[in-house]
């Protein structure tokens, strides 16, 4: 029989379907192993072959670990609600989904013919009402719980109304917007929706009136890691800011959780330095600035409306630069700008906060070198030295981070530097060690000068000192600050999961459980409302059984991604998110593979609600992903064809410079080692039609460039068509052949021939010429011992070290030495082939079942590898005489010194080159060498 890969993948698909090979069970004597995949977003254009490379890594190493020894939990699901989908129901009218049905459709048709070892019955999507029940759930839990920063985790909310009702707010420390304190009595006497209201400030999940992201053209709201450089990720629209009532997730109680448990985490150094980085914890101090109560310099009276003196207060990193302070700088949304700015400056002041309105905090934070501000006539008070500071807004300063405001300190900040400059104010140098006339000091080390009772000492020392005389004093305390922001959780979108919250007289409430889910509606468009409300707004009659409004906003797609690994645990439970048995079985991720994009979005997420399900005793640990790895980008290889200018001419690569040609990208299936098929060509377009070629050689070569893996630029490789052509084993190999798993690599099937040459080989091995199956029950040889054994010990330390291309080539190395062997034995193939199973499991199955066996290869157990195969029994000495080389010899490598001299010496060679002399000396190193001198 021939290697028919194509009769052999279907007929293996279908038998591991049918028997549910890699069903996992949630009771087993075996370890447990789960290993996934982030799971896709299906969109309209099917899969790439990008999107497998991760996929088939993890199936390797799933269906490694069953022959391990493990029970391995390997699913996969789909992250069905989304942007894409209700754009094209938009356009079309077509419902989401509808749409979404028809992609993962094709999704599965494509995931099905690479033969992943998934466990398809815990399938799940996003969009399914038994799924978003679950996360409804989940946000009812986090709206009824607060964040108790004495016990440092999330409490429900009942216990704290019940500590309100006996003893105010005074003891309570939480995460919260709650700044004012309060007593029992007044609580007791609030009215409901007061007492609402002040709840909100506590809620994990909460309805504030917040900045945002606000997008136009696409009608939403967008969270800050879907806006990039003012515009919208998805379709690239303007995003401004505006203020809205949202909902919010209040992530920042975690931030502390969030950024030191990163430590326990098996991840790459980036993504966590970038969750580190976006987290942003800064330790510093809050100071207060008096603003300056004088009629004769400002016109506002700096004082607020019971006539005490405004303040400011400033959050900094460096207390220990307070002598250093020559202004202070607002954000433009400052809530004391208005109050503050001198009647001379209001129109300019006015003017300013009107144009940098609209540009993003990420864009105000990237363009530093565009400097603006506005003074607004007004001073602060210097804490110590009484000195009058200028008061200055600018847009470098952040409204949504510290406080907003900062005390600037050109000499040693860069940004202050920069504005100081521009603006020609004055600053004085507070820290020795810089050149403060080029360029701003803002190393955290040396003395500090000019600063009364910090002169003298180390910056280290001097920021203690600081905060100690800045307490004392009364006007400000030690403080953390982190960059990360609560998470938006509002969309106004219809594709998503309806919030399950009704208002009474304007205040949110939950739905009961029993309620859930609270089902999408149907509506007639997927627009917003005329009056611009959200699509829900459309649905018709939604409201409760008593008739109080629901929610119209969805919730993001990062709500149904933040908890999909534990609904894999026990994917078909009406009555919980997860059993407590399921959960406390698989316990967490052990190997997470997907791409880097998530560092800050989805990883930071789920990271949260798993914290906060372990809180309330739900999950039994803290982290949800032990390990993760990032696969690499795989990258489109470009072809292209040279156009003669204003003629239907094209002109092969290499004589293209003789003429004045225009490059124009061509799809790269009509291209087979970058020769073009000319007739194909033709076919493409109507406009080539009637196409001449200049050919070298008679043929036409395309040019080629690395570019993204694209639709628009014609290089998307269709991994069906890589099946077709040579069988899902190929593409598995190939996939992973293209160099180390998190390296970003071009698609390149110049070699692919080389790895589908190297499947036919190993089916030869187990067929004779005649294409019998030919297999010997001889004993293998100790080369033939030695070659399988090599490969066991690389091939294991590849995939324990996640190296899987150097697994390939050591395949390829071995069965080359066994077909110079001409080895046909069962004892050696037998191994050979589970340990390629992982691999290439259609091929491996295939002639496991050849080979006699009858249940699958994947419960067969992973060779071990025995050193003793690879020690030698001889060694080839370097005889030299007299320091030169003349020959080798082959010894047993158990003869003792005085036995490898005489065996040399008596040897015909040593005889020859003694020419009869007798040696002065022999030297005998054992396993290395032998020199004699004559
Ligand atoms: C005075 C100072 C002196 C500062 C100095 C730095 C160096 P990180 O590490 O990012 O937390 N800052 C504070 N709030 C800000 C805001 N809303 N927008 C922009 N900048 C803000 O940095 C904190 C430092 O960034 C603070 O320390 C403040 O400048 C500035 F030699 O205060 B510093």
């Amino acid at each position: 029989m021939e290697y028919n890969f194509k009769n052999i993948e279907d007929k293996w698909q279908k038998y591991w379907s049918v028997n549910k090979t890699f069903k996992a069970e949630n009771i087993s004597d075996k370890p447990k192993y789960y290993v996934l995949d982030m799971f896709p977003y299906p969109s309209g254009a099917g899969l790439h072959v990008g999107h497998p490379l991760g996929y088939i890594a993890s199936d390797i190493y799933a269906r490694y670990k069953r022959n391990k020894g493990f029970n391995v939990l390997h699913p996969m699901g789909y992250d069905a609600f989304g942007l894409p989908a209700e754009q094209y129901a938009i356009q079309t009218g077509q419902h989401p989904a509808i749409t979404t049905e028809k992609n993962i459709s094709r999704y599965r048709e494509q995931l099905d013919k690479i033969g992943f070892s998934f466990d398809w019955d815990r399938e799940e999507r996003t969009s399914e009402p038994s799924y978003y029940k679950w996360t409804q759930w989940i946000f009812i839990q986090l709206f009824n719980c607060w964040y108790n920063k004495k016990s440092n985790k999330a409490e429900k909310i009942d216990g704290l109304v019940n500590e309100f009702k006996n003893n105010g707010n005074a003891a309570i420390e939480a995460a919260c917007d709650q700044t004012q304190v309060f007593s029992a009595e007044e609580w007791n006497n609030w009215s409901e929706k007061q007492q609402q209201l002040i709840l909100l400030n506590y809620r994990l999940t909460y309805l504030s009136e917040t900045m945002v992201n606000w997008c136009p053209q696409l009608g939403t709201v967008l969270a800050n890691e879907e806006v990039k450089d003012g515009l919208s990720e998805r379709g690239g629209y303007p995003v401004v800011r505006k203020l809205m009532k949202q909902w919010s997730m209040r992530i920042t109680a975690y931030a502390d959780r969030l950024l030191s448990d990163i430590e326990m985490l098996d991840w790459s150094d980036s993504i966590k330095e970038q969750q580190k980085n976006w987290i942003g914890k800064s330790e510093g101090a809050s100071i207060k600035f008096k603003v300056q109560n004088s009629q004769t310099k400002v016109a506002a009276s700096g004082l607020n409306e019971r006539g005490e003196n405004l303040e400011i207060e400033v959050f900094t990193t460096r207390p220990d630069t307070i002598f250093g302070v020559s202004f202070v700088t607002l954000a433009p949304e400052h809530e004391l700008v208005r109050e503050i700015t001198s009647s001379e400056y209001k129109e300019a002041v006015e003017a300013y906060i009107e144009v940098s309105k609209n540009r993003s905090e990420r864009e105000r934070m990237a363009d530093v070198k565009k400097i603006s501000g506005q003074f607004t006539g007004a001073y602060a008070i210097h804490p110590f030295t009484n000195k009058e500071i200028p008061i200055w807004i600018g847009d470098y300063v952040l409204a949504g981070y510290g406080t907003g405001a900062v005390m600037a300190v050109p000499a040693h900040d860069a940004r202050d530097y920069a504005f100081a400059n521009y603006f020609d104010i004055p600053f004085i140098e507070v820290v020795q060690g810089g050149d403060i006339t080029e360029q701003a000091y803002d190393a955290k080390a040396g003395k500090l000068i000019n600063s009364e009772f910090l002169n003298g000492l180390e910056v280290k020392e001097a920021i203690k000192t600081a905060i100690k005389n800045i307490e004392a004093q009364g006007f400000g305390k030690g403080k953390v600050n982190f960059r990360l922001r609560d998470a938006i959780f509002s969309r106004q979108r219809y594709w998503g999961e309806p919030i399950p919250a009704f208002y009474k007289d304007g205040i949110p409430y939950m739905m009961e459980e029993s309620e859930l889910p609270l089902l999408l509606p149907e509506v007639d468009k997927y627009l917003p409302t005329e009056g611009g409300e959200p699509p829900l707004a459309r649905a018709k009659n939604w409201n409760t059984k008593a008739g109080f409004p629901i929610e119209t906003n969805t919730m993001p797609g990062w709500a149904g991604s933040s908890w999909y690994f534990l609904r894999y645990m026990d994917a078909k439970n009406n009555g919980s998110f997860v059993s407590k048995e399921a959960v406390n079985y698989w316990q967490e991720v052990d190997l997470y593979i997907g791409g880097s994009e998530h560092a800050t979005g989805h990883l930071l997420y789920s990271r949260f609600w798993n914290k906060f399900l372990f809180d309330l005793n739900l999950v039994p640990t803290t982290e949800p992903f032990k390990k993760l790895i990032n696969q690499g980008m795989i990258q489109g290889r470009s072809n292209f064809v040279y156009r003669i200018k204003d003629t239907n001419t094209f002109v092969s690569y290499n004589l293209k410079e003789n003429h004045d040609v225009t490059a124009i990208h061509i799809d790269v299936n009509m291209v087979e080692n970058d020769q073009l098929n000319c007739e194909e060509f033709k076919k493409w377009r109507p406009e080539f039609n009637g196409a001449d070629f200049i050919l070298e050689d008679g043929k036409y070569i395309c040019g080629a460039e690395v570019e993204k893996m694209s639709k628009s630029l014609h290089n998307v490789v269709n991994p069906d068509i890589i099946c077709n052509k040579y069988g899902a084993d190929t593409l598995r190999l190939y996939e992973m052949f293209l160099g180390p798993l998190e390296q970003s690599k071009p698609w390149n099937t110049n070699g692919i021939e080389g790895v589908h040459r190297f499947l036919k080989k190993l089916w030869k091995l187990f067929h004779d010429a005649n294409n019998e199956l030919h297999i010997s029950e001889n004993i293998p040889t100790k080369v033939e011992l030695k070659t399988l054994h090599k490969t066991i010990k690389k091939v294991t330390e590849d995939i324990d070290r996640f190296s899987f291309n150097t697994s390939v080539s050591n395949f390829m190395i071995c069965v080359n030495e066994l077909t110079d062997l001409k080895c046909n034995k069962r004892a050696i193939l037998s191994e050979l082939t589970i340990l390629v199973a992982p691999y290439a499991p259609h091929i491996a199955e295939e002639l496991w079942f050849l080979l006699g066996n009858t249940k699958s290869i994947s419960t067969a157990t992973f060779p071990i590898f025995n050193a003793s195969f690879l020690e030698e029994d001889s060694f080839s000495y370097p005889v030299s005489f007299n320091g030169k080389t003349r020959f080798i010899i082959e010894l047993s490598v158990n003869l003792t010194k005085e036995a490898i001299e005489k065996e040399v010496l008596s040897s015909e060679d040593a005889q020859k080159w003694l020419a009869g002399n007798l040696p002065k000396k022999v030297i005998v190193v054992p396993k290395k060498i032998v020199n004699i001198v004559v």
